[in-house]
Protein backbone atom coordinates (compact mmCIF):
# COMPACT_ATOMS: atom_id res chain seq x y z
CA UNK A 1 0.00 0.00 0.00
CA UNK A 2 0.73 3.21 -0.44
CA UNK A 3 2.53 6.36 1.93
CA UNK A 4 -0.14 7.31 4.71
CA UNK A 5 2.55 8.45 7.36
CA UNK A 6 1.56 11.78 8.65
CA UNK A 7 5.07 13.85 6.79
CA UNK A 8 3.65 12.84 3.68
CA UNK A 9 0.29 13.94 4.47
CA UNK A 10 1.10 17.00 5.58
CA UNK A 11 2.73 17.59 1.60
CA UNK A 12 -0.80 17.32 0.03
CA UNK A 13 -1.97 20.95 0.76
CA UNK A 14 0.82 22.05 -1.09
CA UNK A 15 1.36 20.27 -3.60
CA UNK A 16 -2.55 21.25 -4.68
CA UNK A 17 -1.97 24.56 -4.16
CA UNK A 18 0.52 25.09 -5.77
CA UNK A 19 -1.29 24.07 -9.36
CA UNK A 20 -4.04 26.54 -8.58
CA UNK A 21 -4.23 30.32 -10.09
CA UNK A 22 -3.22 32.79 -7.31
CA UNK A 23 -6.78 33.75 -6.51
CA UNK A 24 -7.99 30.47 -6.33
CA UNK A 25 -4.91 29.03 -4.14
CA UNK A 26 -5.34 31.79 -1.69
CA UNK A 27 -9.27 30.94 -1.58
CA UNK A 28 -8.86 26.75 -1.17
CA UNK A 29 -5.70 27.14 1.53
CA UNK A 30 -8.07 28.21 3.83
CA UNK A 31 -10.36 25.32 3.10
CA UNK A 32 -7.04 22.33 3.38
CA UNK A 33 -6.06 22.08 6.90
CA UNK A 34 -3.83 19.58 9.20
CA UNK A 35 -5.78 18.60 11.51
CA UNK A 36 -4.69 19.19 15.27
CA UNK A 37 -7.22 17.46 17.42
CA UNK A 38 -5.34 19.52 20.43
CA UNK A 39 -5.50 22.87 19.23
CA UNK A 40 -8.20 22.83 16.80
CA UNK A 41 -7.31 25.03 13.40
CA UNK A 42 -10.29 27.43 11.82
CA UNK A 43 -11.53 26.16 8.78
CA UNK A 44 -12.94 27.78 5.61
CA UNK A 45 -16.85 26.45 5.24
CA UNK A 46 -20.08 27.18 3.83
CA UNK A 47 -18.91 29.64 1.70
CA UNK A 48 -19.36 29.75 -1.99
CA UNK A 49 -17.85 27.33 -4.32
CA UNK A 50 -15.17 29.14 -6.94
CA UNK A 51 -16.68 29.10 -10.42
CA UNK A 52 -15.17 26.52 -12.80
CA UNK A 53 -14.07 24.02 -10.18
CA UNK A 54 -15.92 20.66 -9.99
CA UNK A 55 -17.49 20.35 -6.50
CA UNK A 56 -19.86 17.57 -5.12
CA UNK A 57 -22.36 19.47 -3.77
CA UNK A 58 -25.62 19.80 -4.65
CA UNK A 59 -28.37 22.52 -4.63
CA UNK A 60 -30.91 24.29 -2.28
CA UNK A 61 -33.72 22.67 -3.60
CA UNK A 62 -32.56 19.36 -3.49
CA UNK A 63 -31.50 20.33 0.22
CA UNK A 64 -35.42 20.90 1.01
CA UNK A 65 -37.53 19.41 -1.94
CA UNK A 66 -34.68 15.91 -1.72
CA UNK A 67 -33.47 15.87 1.73
CA UNK A 68 -35.69 17.24 4.10
CA UNK A 69 -39.00 16.72 2.66
CA UNK A 70 -37.99 13.85 0.12
CA UNK A 71 -38.56 11.37 2.47
CA UNK A 72 -42.40 12.08 3.60
CA UNK A 73 -44.71 9.69 2.49
CA UNK A 74 -48.27 11.23 2.48
CA UNK A 75 -47.47 14.87 1.13
CA UNK A 76 -47.94 15.27 -2.26
CA UNK A 77 -44.43 16.87 -3.00
CA UNK A 78 -44.70 18.89 -6.53
CA UNK A 79 -41.66 20.32 -7.92
CA UNK A 80 -42.59 23.44 -9.73
CA UNK A 81 -39.80 23.52 -12.29
CA UNK A 82 -38.30 22.18 -15.53
CA UNK A 83 -38.93 18.56 -15.32
CA UNK A 84 -35.46 17.35 -14.64
CA UNK A 85 -34.99 18.99 -11.11
CA UNK A 86 -38.35 16.81 -10.16
CA UNK A 87 -36.81 13.55 -12.69
CA UNK A 88 -33.12 13.73 -10.88
CA UNK A 89 -34.45 14.18 -7.40
CA UNK A 90 -36.96 11.22 -7.42
CA UNK A 91 -36.28 7.80 -5.39
CA UNK A 92 -32.09 8.37 -6.10
CA UNK A 93 -31.78 8.74 -2.35
CA UNK A 94 -32.88 5.41 -1.11
CA UNK A 95 -34.66 7.10 1.64
CA UNK A 96 -37.15 4.02 2.05
CA UNK A 97 -40.90 4.15 3.47
CA UNK A 98 -43.18 1.30 4.91
CA UNK A 99 -47.00 1.43 5.60
CA UNK A 100 -48.87 -0.62 7.60
CA UNK A 101 -52.02 -1.08 6.05
CA UNK A 102 -52.87 -0.60 2.53
CA UNK A 103 -54.94 2.68 3.79
CA UNK A 104 -51.77 4.36 4.32
CA UNK A 105 -50.98 6.87 1.36
CA UNK A 106 -47.20 6.33 -0.04
CA UNK A 107 -46.70 9.10 -2.47
CA UNK A 108 -43.45 7.79 -2.90
CA UNK A 109 -42.86 6.27 -5.64
CA UNK A 110 -44.56 9.29 -7.84
CA UNK A 111 -42.75 12.24 -9.01
CA UNK A 112 -44.85 15.29 -9.10
CA UNK A 113 -43.76 18.26 -11.05
CA UNK A 114 -45.30 21.30 -13.08
CA UNK A 115 -42.64 20.46 -16.40
CA UNK A 116 -42.35 24.11 -16.54
CA UNK A 117 -41.99 25.03 -20.99
CA UNK A 118 -40.77 28.49 -22.23
CA UNK A 119 -44.00 29.92 -22.88
CA UNK A 120 -44.40 29.37 -18.53
CA UNK A 121 -41.10 31.45 -18.42
CA UNK A 122 -42.31 33.97 -20.63
CA UNK A 123 -45.92 33.89 -19.75
CA UNK A 124 -45.44 33.41 -15.82
CA UNK A 125 -46.47 29.81 -14.60
CA UNK A 126 -48.72 30.11 -11.44
CA UNK A 127 -51.75 28.86 -13.40
CA UNK A 128 -49.76 25.91 -14.75
CA UNK A 129 -48.87 25.13 -10.88
CA UNK A 130 -52.78 25.80 -9.61
CA UNK A 131 -53.74 23.33 -12.44
CA UNK A 132 -50.77 20.41 -11.18
CA UNK A 133 -51.94 21.13 -7.18
CA UNK A 134 -55.93 20.53 -8.74
CA UNK A 135 -54.92 17.70 -10.31
CA UNK A 136 -52.84 16.05 -7.50
CA UNK A 137 -55.83 16.57 -5.29
CA UNK A 138 -58.53 15.35 -7.86
CA UNK A 139 -56.35 12.10 -8.30
CA UNK A 140 -54.53 11.52 -4.90
CA UNK A 141 -56.90 13.39 -2.31
CA UNK A 142 -53.93 14.01 -0.03
CA UNK A 143 -54.09 15.49 3.01
CA UNK A 144 -51.29 17.95 2.36
CA UNK A 145 -49.51 19.02 -1.10
CA UNK A 146 -46.36 20.97 -0.73
CA UNK A 147 -45.01 23.35 -3.57
CA UNK A 148 -41.23 23.44 -4.19
CA UNK A 149 -39.43 26.15 -6.17
CA UNK A 150 -36.67 25.82 -8.72
CA UNK A 151 -34.18 28.16 -10.01
CA UNK A 152 -36.38 30.04 -13.11
CA UNK A 153 -39.41 30.22 -10.34
CA UNK A 154 -37.57 32.69 -8.31
CA UNK A 155 -36.20 34.27 -11.57
CA UNK A 156 -39.35 34.99 -13.20
CA UNK A 157 -41.20 35.77 -9.87
CA UNK A 158 -44.07 33.30 -9.25
CA UNK A 159 -45.09 33.69 -5.91
CA UNK A 160 -45.34 29.52 -4.69
CA UNK A 161 -46.70 30.76 -1.57
CA UNK A 162 -49.86 33.20 -2.62
CA UNK A 163 -50.45 30.11 -5.32
CA UNK A 164 -50.71 27.58 -1.68
CA UNK A 165 -52.48 30.50 -0.36
CA UNK A 166 -55.50 30.31 -3.02
CA UNK A 167 -55.33 26.29 -3.16
CA UNK A 168 -56.18 26.01 0.50
CA UNK A 169 -58.97 28.50 0.03
CA UNK A 170 -60.12 26.56 -2.95
CA UNK A 171 -60.10 22.87 -0.87
CA UNK A 172 -62.20 25.12 2.09
CA UNK A 173 -58.90 24.64 4.13
CA UNK A 174 -59.27 20.69 4.27
CA UNK A 175 -56.04 20.19 2.43
CA UNK A 176 -53.10 21.56 3.92
CA UNK A 177 -51.13 23.29 1.23
CA UNK A 178 -47.93 24.92 1.83
CA UNK A 179 -45.18 25.99 -0.54
CA UNK A 180 -41.04 26.58 -0.02
CA UNK A 181 -38.90 29.08 -1.70
CA UNK A 182 -36.29 27.35 -1.80
CA UNK A 183 -34.63 28.00 -5.15
CA UNK A 184 -31.48 26.12 -5.91
CA UNK A 185 -29.28 29.09 -6.10
CA UNK A 186 -31.00 30.77 -2.75
CA UNK A 187 -27.88 29.54 -1.24
CA UNK A 188 -24.17 27.98 -1.42
CA UNK A 189 -25.22 24.47 -1.23
CA UNK A 190 -28.25 21.95 -0.21
CA UNK A 191 -27.68 23.48 3.78
CA UNK A 192 -29.49 26.69 2.90
CA UNK A 193 -32.69 24.40 1.73
CA UNK A 194 -32.51 22.34 5.13
CA UNK A 195 -33.01 25.66 6.56
CA UNK A 196 -35.94 26.80 4.64
CA UNK A 197 -37.69 23.55 4.98
CA UNK A 198 -36.77 23.61 8.72
CA UNK A 199 -38.79 26.93 8.72
CA UNK A 200 -41.74 25.72 6.65
CA UNK A 201 -42.04 22.73 8.43
CA UNK A 202 -42.44 24.75 12.00
CA UNK A 203 -44.90 27.41 10.14
CA UNK A 204 -46.98 24.92 8.55
CA UNK A 205 -46.99 21.51 10.13
CA UNK A 206 -45.77 21.49 13.74
CA UNK A 207 -47.93 22.05 16.90
CA UNK A 208 -51.33 21.60 14.79
CA UNK A 209 -52.46 18.05 16.61
CA UNK A 210 -52.44 17.93 20.31
CA UNK A 211 -53.22 14.06 20.12
CA UNK A 212 -51.14 12.20 22.14
CA UNK A 213 -50.45 8.72 20.57
CA UNK A 214 -49.45 6.27 22.18
CA UNK A 215 -49.22 4.99 26.04
CA UNK A 216 -45.39 4.91 26.24
CA UNK A 217 -43.83 6.76 29.17
CA UNK A 218 -40.94 8.03 27.50
CA UNK A 219 -41.75 9.70 24.41
CA UNK A 220 -38.99 10.85 21.66
CA UNK A 221 -38.56 12.68 18.55
CA UNK A 222 -35.76 11.35 16.49
CA UNK A 223 -34.70 14.55 14.21
CA UNK A 224 -32.18 14.16 11.39
CA UNK A 225 -32.85 10.70 10.33
CA UNK A 226 -33.88 9.94 7.02
CA UNK A 227 -34.00 5.78 6.23
CA UNK A 228 -31.75 5.48 3.69
CA UNK A 229 -31.42 1.55 2.62
CA UNK A 230 -33.71 1.08 5.68
CA UNK A 231 -32.03 2.61 8.62
CA UNK A 232 -35.27 4.12 10.40
CA UNK A 233 -36.37 0.59 10.65
CA UNK A 234 -33.54 -0.77 12.51
CA UNK A 235 -33.60 2.62 14.69
CA UNK A 236 -37.37 2.11 14.91
CA UNK A 237 -36.56 -1.54 15.79
CA UNK A 238 -34.41 -0.87 18.73
CA UNK A 239 -36.36 2.00 20.30
CA UNK A 240 -39.28 -0.72 20.59
CA UNK A 241 -37.81 -2.85 22.11
CA UNK A 242 -36.01 -0.80 24.92
CA UNK A 243 -39.58 0.62 25.18
CA UNK A 244 -39.17 4.09 24.03
CA UNK A 245 -42.06 5.77 21.95
CA UNK A 246 -41.19 7.59 18.88
CA UNK A 247 -43.53 10.04 18.07
CA UNK A 248 -41.79 11.85 15.57
CA UNK A 249 -38.73 11.21 13.07
CA UNK A 250 -38.04 14.00 10.99
CA UNK A 251 -38.25 12.41 8.47
CA UNK A 252 -37.60 8.56 7.23
CA UNK A 253 -40.77 7.16 7.52
CA UNK A 254 -42.47 9.90 8.72
CA UNK A 255 -46.21 10.88 8.20
CA UNK A 256 -48.40 14.52 8.69
CA UNK A 257 -49.33 13.54 11.34
CA UNK A 258 -46.06 12.19 13.29
CA UNK A 259 -44.92 16.20 12.42
CA UNK A 260 -48.20 17.53 13.75
CA UNK A 261 -47.74 15.78 16.76
CA UNK A 262 -43.56 16.03 17.68
CA UNK A 263 -44.70 18.83 20.61
CA UNK A 264 -46.08 16.42 22.39
CA UNK A 265 -42.79 14.54 23.12
CA UNK A 266 -40.50 15.02 25.28
CA UNK A 267 -36.55 14.76 24.35
CA UNK A 268 -35.29 15.25 20.92
CA UNK A 269 -32.35 13.52 20.01
CA UNK A 270 -30.34 14.94 16.81
CA UNK A 271 -28.13 12.86 14.64
CA UNK A 272 -27.89 14.51 11.60
CA UNK A 273 -27.14 17.86 13.25
CA UNK A 274 -26.45 19.83 9.81
CA UNK A 275 -30.20 19.41 8.41
CA UNK A 276 -32.43 19.66 11.30
CA UNK A 277 -30.74 21.54 14.05
CA UNK A 278 -33.53 24.80 13.56
CA UNK A 279 -36.20 21.86 13.94
CA UNK A 280 -34.86 20.83 17.11
CA UNK A 281 -34.11 24.61 18.21
CA UNK A 282 -37.75 25.87 17.21
CA UNK A 283 -39.24 22.54 19.27
CA UNK A 284 -36.96 23.78 22.70
CA UNK A 285 -38.05 27.52 22.22
CA UNK A 286 -41.52 27.11 21.40
CA UNK A 287 -42.87 23.91 23.69
CA UNK A 288 -39.43 23.66 25.89
CA UNK A 289 -38.47 19.97 24.51
CA UNK A 290 -34.94 19.79 25.22
CA UNK A 291 -32.60 18.05 22.32
CA UNK A 292 -29.32 16.38 22.64
CA UNK A 293 -27.02 15.12 20.22
CA UNK A 294 -26.79 10.89 19.20
CA UNK A 295 -24.95 9.13 16.67
CA UNK A 296 -26.86 6.05 15.92
CA UNK A 297 -23.93 4.62 13.29
CA UNK A 298 -21.84 2.78 14.90
CA UNK A 299 -22.88 -0.34 17.36
CA UNK A 300 -20.96 1.24 20.14
CA UNK A 301 -22.34 4.77 19.25
CA UNK A 302 -25.69 3.50 19.34
CA UNK A 303 -25.08 1.93 22.45
CA UNK A 304 -23.61 5.17 24.09
CA UNK A 305 -26.86 7.12 23.10
CA UNK A 306 -29.36 4.42 24.45
CA UNK A 307 -27.63 5.10 27.94
CA UNK A 308 -28.04 8.70 27.66
CA UNK A 309 -31.77 8.99 26.52
CA UNK A 310 -31.68 6.46 29.52
CA UNK A 311 -29.79 8.91 31.68
CA UNK A 312 -31.99 11.98 30.68
CA UNK A 313 -35.14 10.59 31.70
CA UNK A 314 -33.88 9.14 35.21
CA UNK A 315 -35.52 5.89 35.57
CA UNK A 316 -33.92 3.39 36.69
CA UNK A 317 -36.12 0.92 34.87
CA UNK A 318 -35.05 2.54 31.45
CA UNK A 319 -31.20 1.85 32.56
CA UNK A 320 -32.11 -1.68 33.08
CA UNK A 321 -33.73 -2.42 30.04
CA UNK A 322 -31.52 -0.39 27.99
CA UNK A 323 -28.48 -2.22 29.40
CA UNK A 324 -30.24 -5.60 28.72
CA UNK A 325 -30.73 -4.48 25.20
CA UNK A 326 -27.46 -3.19 24.19
CA UNK A 327 -25.77 -6.62 25.90
CA UNK A 328 -28.06 -9.13 24.10
CA UNK A 329 -27.31 -7.02 20.65
CA UNK A 330 -23.31 -6.92 21.13
CA UNK A 331 -23.02 -10.34 21.09
CA UNK A 332 -23.97 -10.84 17.56
CA UNK A 333 -22.11 -7.57 16.75
CA UNK A 334 -18.79 -8.78 18.07
CA UNK A 335 -18.82 -11.77 16.68
CA UNK A 336 -18.92 -10.38 13.39
CA UNK A 337 -16.83 -7.30 14.58
CA UNK A 338 -14.30 -10.34 15.27
CA UNK A 339 -14.65 -12.19 12.13
CA UNK A 340 -13.92 -9.06 9.96
CA UNK A 341 -11.37 -7.55 12.41
CA UNK A 342 -7.97 -9.50 10.51
CA UNK A 343 -8.82 -7.84 7.13
CA UNK A 344 -9.90 -4.56 7.94
CA UNK A 345 -7.32 -3.45 11.01
CA UNK A 346 -4.81 -1.80 9.88
CA UNK A 347 -6.80 -0.28 6.60
CA UNK A 348 -6.67 3.47 5.74
CA UNK A 349 -10.34 5.27 4.45
CA UNK A 350 -11.15 8.77 3.20
CA UNK A 351 -14.45 9.90 3.71
CA UNK A 352 -15.89 13.06 1.80
CA UNK A 353 -19.64 13.39 1.84
CA UNK A 354 -22.86 15.47 2.58
CA UNK A 355 -22.96 17.53 6.59
CA UNK A 356 -22.53 14.93 9.32
CA UNK A 357 -21.96 10.99 7.92
CA UNK A 358 -17.70 12.18 7.12
CA UNK A 359 -17.85 12.19 10.60
CA UNK A 360 -20.72 9.75 11.91
CA UNK A 361 -19.21 6.94 9.57
CA UNK A 362 -15.67 7.62 11.40
CA UNK A 363 -17.25 5.68 14.49
CA UNK A 364 -18.11 2.48 12.51
CA UNK A 365 -14.33 2.74 11.01
CA UNK A 366 -13.16 2.82 14.48
CA UNK A 367 -15.12 -0.04 15.28
CA UNK A 368 -13.05 -1.65 12.12
CA UNK A 369 -9.84 -0.63 13.27
CA UNK A 370 -9.41 1.32 9.95
CA UNK A 371 -8.07 4.65 10.22
CA UNK A 372 -9.61 7.73 8.36
CA UNK A 373 -6.83 9.74 6.81
CA UNK A 374 -8.51 12.52 4.99
CA UNK A 375 -12.11 13.78 5.47
CA UNK A 376 -14.38 16.79 4.65
CA UNK A 377 -17.84 17.64 4.42
CA UNK A 378 -19.73 19.26 1.10
CA UNK A 379 -21.39 22.07 3.21
CA UNK A 380 -20.55 21.41 6.78
CA UNK A 381 -20.37 24.56 8.71
CA UNK A 382 -17.61 25.45 10.72
CA UNK A 383 -19.66 23.49 14.32
CA UNK A 384 -19.90 20.53 12.32
CA UNK A 385 -15.68 20.67 11.80
CA UNK A 386 -14.88 22.50 14.93
CA UNK A 387 -17.45 21.01 17.34
CA UNK A 388 -20.30 23.00 19.42
CA UNK A 389 -21.66 22.44 22.99
CA UNK A 390 -25.11 20.69 23.06
CA UNK A 391 -26.63 23.09 25.12
CA UNK A 392 -30.47 24.04 24.43
CA UNK A 393 -30.47 27.40 23.43
CA UNK A 394 -26.84 28.25 22.29
CA UNK A 395 -27.22 30.42 18.85
CA UNK A 396 -25.63 28.71 15.76
CA UNK A 397 -24.04 30.21 13.34
CA UNK A 398 -25.82 31.86 10.65
CA UNK A 399 -26.52 29.32 7.88
CA UNK A 400 -27.06 31.73 5.20
CA UNK A 401 -27.88 35.57 4.97
CA UNK A 402 -30.69 35.16 2.63
CA UNK A 403 -33.09 33.18 4.83
CA UNK A 404 -35.59 34.58 6.78
CA UNK A 405 -35.46 34.11 10.47
CA UNK A 406 -38.73 33.27 11.71
CA UNK A 407 -40.57 34.62 14.09
CA UNK A 408 -41.06 31.25 17.16
CA UNK A 409 -44.15 31.83 19.19
CA UNK A 410 -44.08 30.45 22.86
CA UNK A 411 -46.46 27.66 24.12
CA UNK A 412 -46.14 29.22 27.76
CA UNK A 413 -48.27 26.31 29.13
CA UNK A 414 -46.02 23.76 27.43
CA UNK A 415 -43.24 25.07 28.14
CA UNK A 416 -43.18 25.93 31.52
CA UNK A 417 -44.14 21.88 31.95
CA UNK A 418 -40.77 21.13 30.18
CA UNK A 419 -38.42 23.27 30.33
CA UNK A 420 -37.74 23.87 34.01
CA UNK A 421 -34.91 26.03 35.65
CA UNK A 422 -34.09 22.49 37.24
CA UNK A 423 -34.28 20.62 34.57
CA UNK A 424 -32.37 22.45 32.19
CA UNK A 425 -29.23 22.80 34.78
CA UNK A 426 -29.89 18.90 35.29
CA UNK A 427 -29.21 18.94 31.09
CA UNK A 428 -26.75 21.46 31.28
CA UNK A 429 -24.63 19.25 33.53
CA UNK A 430 -25.04 15.70 32.16
CA UNK A 431 -24.36 17.62 28.43
CA UNK A 432 -21.09 18.98 29.72
CA UNK A 433 -20.03 15.09 31.04
CA UNK A 434 -21.58 13.77 26.92
CA UNK A 435 -19.65 17.17 25.30
CA UNK A 436 -17.33 14.64 23.72
CA UNK A 437 -20.04 12.98 22.08
CA UNK A 438 -20.41 16.05 20.05
CA UNK A 439 -16.97 16.95 18.98
CA UNK A 440 -17.40 17.56 15.41
CA UNK A 441 -15.16 16.36 12.77
CA UNK A 442 -12.03 17.61 13.87
CA UNK A 443 -11.39 16.86 17.12
CA UNK A 444 -12.10 13.03 16.64
CA UNK A 445 -9.42 12.68 13.78
CA UNK A 446 -5.82 11.95 14.44
CA UNK A 447 -3.49 14.88 14.23
CA UNK A 448 -1.83 15.10 11.13
CA UNK A 449 -4.85 13.81 8.92
CA UNK A 450 -6.57 15.95 6.64
CA UNK A 451 -9.72 17.71 6.47
CA UNK A 452 -10.39 19.49 3.53
CA UNK A 453 -13.74 21.32 3.20
CA UNK A 454 -15.95 21.03 -0.58
CA UNK A 455 -13.11 18.96 -1.60
CA UNK A 456 -12.61 19.62 -5.70
CA UNK A 457 -12.08 16.90 -8.32
CA UNK A 458 -9.10 17.53 -8.83
CA UNK A 459 -8.11 17.54 -4.95
CA UNK A 460 -9.71 14.05 -4.84
CA UNK A 461 -7.49 12.50 -7.98
CA UNK A 462 -4.77 14.25 -6.52
CA UNK A 463 -5.24 12.67 -2.31
CA UNK A 464 -5.91 8.99 -4.64
CA UNK A 465 -2.99 9.27 -6.45
CA UNK A 466 -0.63 10.39 -3.10
CA UNK A 467 -2.28 8.35 -0.67
CA UNK A 468 -3.74 5.23 -2.16
CA UNK A 469 -6.31 4.84 0.51
CA UNK A 470 -8.11 1.24 0.71
CA UNK A 471 -11.19 2.59 0.43
CA UNK A 472 -13.05 5.84 -0.28
CA UNK A 473 -16.51 7.26 0.41
CA UNK A 474 -18.41 9.74 -1.68
CA UNK A 475 -21.03 9.70 -3.86
CA UNK A 476 -22.35 8.37 -7.30
CA UNK A 477 -20.62 11.38 -8.74
CA UNK A 478 -17.40 10.10 -7.20
CA UNK A 479 -17.47 6.45 -7.75
CA UNK A 480 -16.60 5.26 -11.48
CA UNK A 481 -13.60 7.83 -11.38
CA UNK A 482 -12.24 6.32 -7.78
CA UNK A 483 -12.56 3.10 -9.15
CA UNK A 484 -11.21 3.53 -12.32
CA UNK A 485 -8.43 4.43 -10.34
CA UNK A 486 -7.82 1.33 -8.42
CA UNK A 487 -9.74 1.94 -5.51
CA UNK A 488 -13.16 0.66 -4.26
CA UNK A 489 -15.58 3.29 -3.31
CA UNK A 490 -18.65 3.31 -0.95
CA UNK A 491 -21.63 5.08 -1.61
CA UNK A 492 -21.99 6.82 1.94
CA UNK A 493 -25.14 8.83 0.79
CA UNK A 494 -27.33 6.01 -0.73
CA UNK A 495 -25.34 2.95 0.39
CA UNK A 496 -24.87 1.61 -3.18
CA UNK A 497 -27.56 -1.11 -2.52
CA UNK A 498 -26.57 -2.10 0.75
CA UNK A 499 -27.73 -1.19 4.20
CA UNK A 500 -29.18 -0.46 6.94
CA UNK A 501 -26.23 0.74 8.13
CA UNK A 502 -27.66 2.27 12.04
CA UNK A 503 -27.96 0.27 14.84
CA UNK A 504 -26.93 -2.81 15.51
CA UNK A 505 -27.42 -4.98 12.77
CA UNK A 506 -26.55 -1.91 10.81
CA UNK A 507 -23.16 -2.39 12.09
CA UNK A 508 -22.70 -5.87 11.35
CA UNK A 509 -23.93 -4.95 7.60
CA UNK A 510 -21.27 -2.70 7.73
CA UNK A 511 -18.81 -4.57 9.02
CA UNK A 512 -19.20 -7.42 6.44
CA UNK A 513 -19.86 -5.60 3.47
CA UNK A 514 -16.75 -3.06 4.28
CA UNK A 515 -14.45 -6.10 4.56
CA UNK A 516 -15.64 -7.59 1.54
CA UNK A 517 -14.36 -4.19 -0.31
CA UNK A 518 -11.02 -3.83 1.40
CA UNK A 519 -9.79 -7.06 0.62
CA UNK A 520 -10.63 -7.13 -3.15
CA UNK A 521 -8.48 -5.96 -5.50
CA UNK A 522 -10.55 -6.21 -8.24
CA UNK A 523 -10.62 -2.17 -9.10
CA UNK A 524 -6.60 -3.09 -9.22
CA UNK A 525 -6.55 -5.51 -11.93
CA UNK A 526 -8.87 -3.74 -14.43
CA UNK A 527 -7.52 -1.70 -17.20
CA UNK A 528 -8.63 0.44 -19.33
CA UNK A 529 -7.59 -0.43 -23.15
CA UNK A 530 -5.07 2.33 -23.24
CA UNK A 531 -3.34 1.52 -19.79
CA UNK A 532 -2.69 -1.62 -21.62
CA UNK A 533 -2.05 -1.40 -25.69
CA UNK A 534 0.56 0.97 -27.04
CA UNK A 535 -0.87 4.06 -27.96
CA UNK A 536 0.14 6.29 -30.98
CA UNK A 537 0.18 9.44 -29.68
CA UNK A 538 -1.53 12.29 -31.70
CA UNK A 539 0.26 14.82 -33.01
CA UNK A 540 -1.48 18.35 -34.16
CA UNK A 541 -0.44 20.46 -36.57
CA UNK A 542 -1.29 24.22 -35.55
FE1 LIG B 1 -27.65 15.07 7.06
MO1 LIG B 1 -26.46 12.74 0.75
FE2 LIG B 1 -28.31 13.29 5.36
FE3 LIG B 1 -25.91 14.08 5.56
FE4 LIG B 1 -27.67 15.64 4.60
FE5 LIG B 1 -27.24 14.75 2.26
FE6 LIG B 1 -27.83 12.41 3.02
FE7 LIG B 1 -25.46 13.22 3.21
C1 LIG B 1 -27.06 13.92 4.02
S1 LIG B 1 -29.40 15.14 5.79
S2 LIG B 1 -28.56 13.38 1.21
S3 LIG B 1 -27.01 12.98 7.05
S4 LIG B 1 -29.25 11.54 4.46
S5 LIG B 1 -27.98 16.74 2.72
S6 LIG B 1 -26.07 11.26 2.51
S7 LIG B 1 -26.10 16.20 6.02
S8 LIG B 1 -25.25 14.54 1.47
S9 LIG B 1 -24.00 13.30 4.93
Amino acid sequence: MGMKNKKDLAKFRETVIEKYPNKVAKKRAKAIINNDPENIPEIQANIRTIPGIITQRGCTYAGCKGVVLGPTRDIVNITHGPIGCGFYSWLTRRNQTSTTSDADENFIPYCFSTDMQDSNIVFGGEDKLKQAVREAVELFNPKAVAIFSTCPVGLIGDDVHKVAEQMREEFDNKINVFGFSCEGYRGVSQSAGHHIANNELYRNLIGNDDTMVGSAKYRINMLGEYNIGGDAFEIERIFEKCGIQLVSTFSGNSTISSFEQAHTADLSLVMCHRSINYVAEMLETSFGIPWIKVNLIGADSTAKALRKIAAYFEDDELKAKVEEVIAEEMKDVNAAREAVLPKTTGKSAMLFVGGSRAHHYQDLFEELEIKTIAAGYEFGHRDDYEGRRVIPSIKIDADSRNIEEITVKRDEKRYKERMTKEKLEELQKQVDLEYNDYKGLMPQMEKGTLVIDDLSHYEMDKLIEMYQPDIFCAGVKEKYVVQKMGVPLKQLHNYDSGGPYAGFKGAINFYNDIAMMVSTSIWKEVKAPWEKEEMIEAVYAC
